[in-house]
C-alpha cells in the first residue's frame, strides 16, 4: 500500500483508526468558543461532533489511509513591485480537483494489486473532518507550534493532507513523536502575531484567513502587515528548520506553469471587470476562492504596500470606474501610501466625488494621514 502511494508521488502514507477524537473535539470547541475562527465560525460550528467522528464519513470503512501530498516548488526571484506573492499551495492547479483524481488512481492501483474491488471514499480539505488532528493521531507527522503537520525525516510541512477511507483491514499506525523543541522561529516571524500560543492560531489575524476566507475589508491595522502577500502566506513554514530541504512535488498539475505561478501581476488583476473574465483566468486555481472582489481587495493592499512607480494613475483609474464601494476605499488607501502630492491630489478628487458616506469619510481620513 505504502509503495503504491510513494510510486505515485505521495511522500508519506499511514493508517488511521476511525475511532472518535474526543480530546480533539474539546480542543476544537474551545478554539471556536474563543472566536478564533472569525467568520468561518458559522460553518465550523455546524457540527464539531461530526468533524471529530471520522466513521461518519464512511460507515462501512474499517480504516483510512492518510497521505501527505507534497506541493512545494521553488519560487523564482520577485519580478517587481507591481507583483504580489501567491502561497505555494496555490501556484498550480486547484488541489481540490487534482488530489481526488489522484486518489481515484491510487484506489484503482490498490484494487489491481489486491485483485478485488475496494469500498473506498476519498477526501481532502473540503470535508467535515478535523484533518490535522486526524493525521496527527495516525502519525503522519507531529503538530508544530505553527499548527502545521510536520512529517518525519525532513519531509517538513509543505504537503496537503488527504484521506482514502477503505474497508481494508489494516492496523492503525502510532502517533509520531516529533517536537519543535525550544524553537520559536515561526511565532517570531509571523507578521501579524497570529500564533497566540504554541500550536494555537487566531485565524482572524492569519494572512490566509484575511486574504482568502474573509469576505469583508482587510482591517486597516493589518493592511501593512500583508507586505507583498496577495494570496495566503508561507512565512511560518519558510522559517521552519524542518522545511529547509523540502521534497518537491513531481506532479505536473502543481507546477507553476500549470496554474497562476508564484507571482500575480496586480495591474492585470485590477483590469478584470467581469465575473466571467475572472473565472476564465482563475477558475482552475485555488486563487479563485475569494472571488474577483476578494482578490482585487488583496491586490490593492499589496499595491499600497509596494507602491510601484507610476501606480497612482492605475489606482485612480481603477477607483474611478469601480462600482464596489469597498474596493474604492481600498484603492484610496493604497493611493494614500504613496505620500506624493500627485497621489494626494488624485485621492482628493476621489473623496470629493465619492457617493457612499462611510467610504467618503474613510477616504478623507486616508487623505489626512498621507498629508
Ligand atoms: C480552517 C483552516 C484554515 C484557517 C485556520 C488555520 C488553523 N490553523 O486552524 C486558515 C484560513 C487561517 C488556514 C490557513 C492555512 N492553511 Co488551512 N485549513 C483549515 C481547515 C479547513 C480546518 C482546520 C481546523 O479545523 N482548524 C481549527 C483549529 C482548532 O485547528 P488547528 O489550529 O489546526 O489545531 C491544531 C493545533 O491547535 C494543535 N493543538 C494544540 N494544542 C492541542 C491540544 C489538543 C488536545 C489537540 C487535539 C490539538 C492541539 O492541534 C491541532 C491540529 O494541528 C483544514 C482542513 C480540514 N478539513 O481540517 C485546512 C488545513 C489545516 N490547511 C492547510 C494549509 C496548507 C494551510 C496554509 C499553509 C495555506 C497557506 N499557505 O496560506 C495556511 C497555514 C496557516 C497556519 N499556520 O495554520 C492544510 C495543512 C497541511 C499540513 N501539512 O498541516 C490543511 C490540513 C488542508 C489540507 N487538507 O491539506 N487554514
Ligand atoms: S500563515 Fe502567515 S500570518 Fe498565518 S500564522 Fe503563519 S506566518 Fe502568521
Ligand atoms: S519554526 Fe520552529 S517552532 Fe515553528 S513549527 Fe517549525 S520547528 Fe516548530
Amino acid at each position: 500500500m505504502v509503495e503504491t502511494a510513494l510510486e505515485m508521488g505521495f511522500v508519506r502514507a499511514v493508517v488511521a483508526s476511525l475511532e472518535p477524537m474526543e480530546a480533539e473535539r474539546q480542543f476544537f470547541e474551545a478554539w471556536l468558543d474563543k472566536g478564533y475562527a472569525g467568520s468561518m465560525g458559522w460553518w465550523m460550528k455546524r457540527n464539531p461532533y461530526s468533524r471529530t467522528s471520522p466513521q461518519l464519513l464512511h460507515p462501512d470503512a474499517y480504516c483510512a489511509i492518510v497521505l501527505s501530498v507534497p506541493y512545494y516548488t521553488p519560487s523564482p526571484a520577485d519580478p517587481g513591485r507591481q507583483f504580489g506573492k501567491v502561497a505555494r499551495y496555490a501556484v498550480g492547479l486547484d488541489y481540490h480537483d487534482v488530489i481526488p483524481a489522484k486518489l481515484a488512481i491510487l484506489k484503482e492501483r490498490l484494487e489491481a494489486r489486491l485483485g478485488r474491488p475496494l469500498l473506498g471514499k476519498y477526501f481532502t480539505d473540503d470535508v467535515e473532518l478535523y484533518e490535522p488532528a486526524f493525521a496527527n493521531r495516525a502519525g503522519l507527522g507531529f503538530i508544530g507550534k505553527n499548527t502545521m503537520i510536520i512529517g518525519p525525516k525532513l519531509l517538513g510541512s509543505y504537503h496537503f493532507i488527504a484521506e482514502l477511507f477503505t474497508d481494508l483491514e489494516l492496523e492503525a499506525d502510532e502517533p509520531y513523536r516529533g517536537t519543535c523543541g525550544e524553537c520559536v522561529r515561526c511565532s517570531v516571524a509571523c507578521p501579524t502575531n497570529a500564533i497566540v500560543e504554541p500550536g494555537v492560531i487566531d485565524a482572524r489575524l492569519c494572512i490566509p484567513y484575511l486574504t482568502i476566507e474573509n469576505k469583508g475589508e482587510i482591517p486597516l491595522a493589518l493592511r501593512e502587515k500583508l507586505g507583498s502577500l496577495v494570496f495566503g502566506c508561507d512565512i511560518c513554514q519558510e522559517v521552519c528548520p524542518y522545511n529547509q530541504r523540502p521534497p518537491e512535488t513531481i506532479w505536473d498539475e502543481f507546477q507553476p506553469d500549470a496554474g497562476v505561478g508564484h507571482y500575480l501581476d496586480l495591474y492585470s488583476v485590477l483590469a478584470i471587470r467581469e465575473k466571467k473574465e475572472f473565472m476564465d483566468r482563475f477558475g482552475k486555481s485555488a486563487v479563485s476562492r475569494p472571488k474577483r472582489k476578494g482578490l482585487i481587495r488583496n491586490s490593492l493592499v499589496v499595491l499600497g504596500n509596494r507602491t510601484p512607480d507610476h501606480g497612482e494613475k492605475v489606482l485612480f483609474d481603477f477607483a474611478f470606474n469601480e462600482p464596489e464601494a469597498m474596493l474604492r476605499e481600498h484603492a484610496a488607501w493604497a493611493l494614500s501610501r504613496y505620500n506624493t502630492s500627485r497621489a494626494r491630489n488624485l485621492l482628493e478628487q476621489l473623496a470629493s466625488r465619492e457617493t457612499e458616506e462611510t467610504v467618503r469619510n474613510k477616504m478623507f481620513l486616508h487623505l489626512q494621514q498621507s498629508a
